[in-house]
């Protein structure tokens, strides 16, 4: 065990151990289920692109709509902004020049639908829906994500765009050896994760991405994998990720952040603590930026990255197009 872990296990065995068993996990369950009459509606969403998906969110959270519908809704704008390089059909391809989307959605019951690899599908987001609402599964792929996105009438779209296909030639040009063995570019992979409490104090969460910029074909990052990319558990909470998929899916990132936050962390020292473990377990960092936000039941947000910039918008009722820049435990 790593000195850091060992002193942060030390501690919290020590801090345990001075309660009783029941009041480690009952009591902090009994006062999370008590406070849930006083949530209020809240939605937060990865980088900025997220201020303009919250409102979309916010149409259904004010009208007392359910947190599954708002965090559908709302990352649908960002799917449709053609001028988004790192989500939905304006994306970046991969190294062959195929857009392939990556979504996953999960609500307060549990249930969850994803599909990744998806091609020429205006919204994966729904389509994640779909999975988890019509089939018994939970994940489709490729051409059986296709197949099923087009039996379901799922509108269609083509890619690239004509902006993105003449980046990837220049692309492709100038990095002949990255196009033997591309590399990840941290500048232009900015998924969209977002978590919703609605008016009832249910807790759903979506997350939607095009990927690591022109990533070997075949490639999928954490952003569908539930547990990854994304994790809700409405007794608890919600977390979703940013950043380099691959770091995120060695710890389970989404789901070790809920835990703690089981744990009895506040989101932010659960963010924190998550972006620790992958530094941890990484001997290099050069480029490796990853992030998380997070909420609990009583509507605590926060937000952790490796480096610096990374940041989520937050909407309420009084607060309208807010950003934050989130925590960070090193800088460029
Ligand atoms: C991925 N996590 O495919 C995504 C990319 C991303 O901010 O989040 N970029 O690895």
């Amino acid at each position: 065990m790593k000195r850091r872990s060992f002193f942060k296990f030390s501690l919290a065995t020590a801090l345990t151990s001075l309660m009783k068993p029941e009041s480690i996990f009952g009591m902090q369950n009994h006062e999370i289920s008590t406070r849930e009459a006083k949530t209020e509606p809240v939605v937060i969403s990865t980088w900025s692109h997220g201020i303009e998906a919250n409102e979309e969110a916010w149409k259904v959270l004010e009208n007392n709509g359910k947190s599954l519908d708002a965090v559908e809704q709302g990352v649908k704008i960002t799917e449709a902004d053609l001028s988004n390089r790192s989500v939905g059909i304006g994306g970046r391809p991969d190294r062959d020049g195929h857009v392939t989307l990556d979504a996953c959605i999960m609500d307060e019951r549990s249930r969850c639908g994803a599909v990744a690899y998806l091609e020429g599908i205006q919204h994966p987001i729904s389509v994640a829906r779909a999975v988890m609402e019509k089939t018994q599964h939970v994940m489709l792929v490729g051409s059986g994500a296709k197949a099923f996105a087009l039996d379901y009438g799922f509108e269609t779209c083509k890619t690239p765009i004509k902006e993105v296909k003449k980046d990837w030639k220049a692309w492709k040009k100038e990095n002949k050896e990255a196009f033997e063995k591309p590399e990840i570019n941290h500048e232009n992979h900015d998924t969209i994760g977002m978590l919703a409490m609605d008016s009832f104090g249910n807790i759903s969460g979506s997350c939607t991405t095009s990927g690591w910029a022109y990533k070997l074909p075949g490639r999928v990052g954490d952003s569908p994998i539930i547990g990854a990319g994304l994790f809700v558990d409405n007794e608890i909470g919600g977390a979703c990720a940013t950043g380099m998929g691959e770091a995120i899916i060695r710890i389970a990132g989404s789901h070790t952040v809920v835990e703690l936050m089981r744990q009895g962390l506040h989101p932010q020292e659960a963010c924190k603590l998550a972006v620790e473990r992958i530094i941890d377990k990484h001997e290099n960092l050069e480029g490796l930026q990853c992030g998380f936000i997070a909420i609990n039941k009583m509507g605590q947000i926060g937000g952790f990255s490796v480096y610096n910039g990374f940041n989520y918008a937050v909407r309420t009722a009084n607060g309208k197009g807010k950003l934050f820049d989130a925590a960070f435990d090193r800088k460029w």
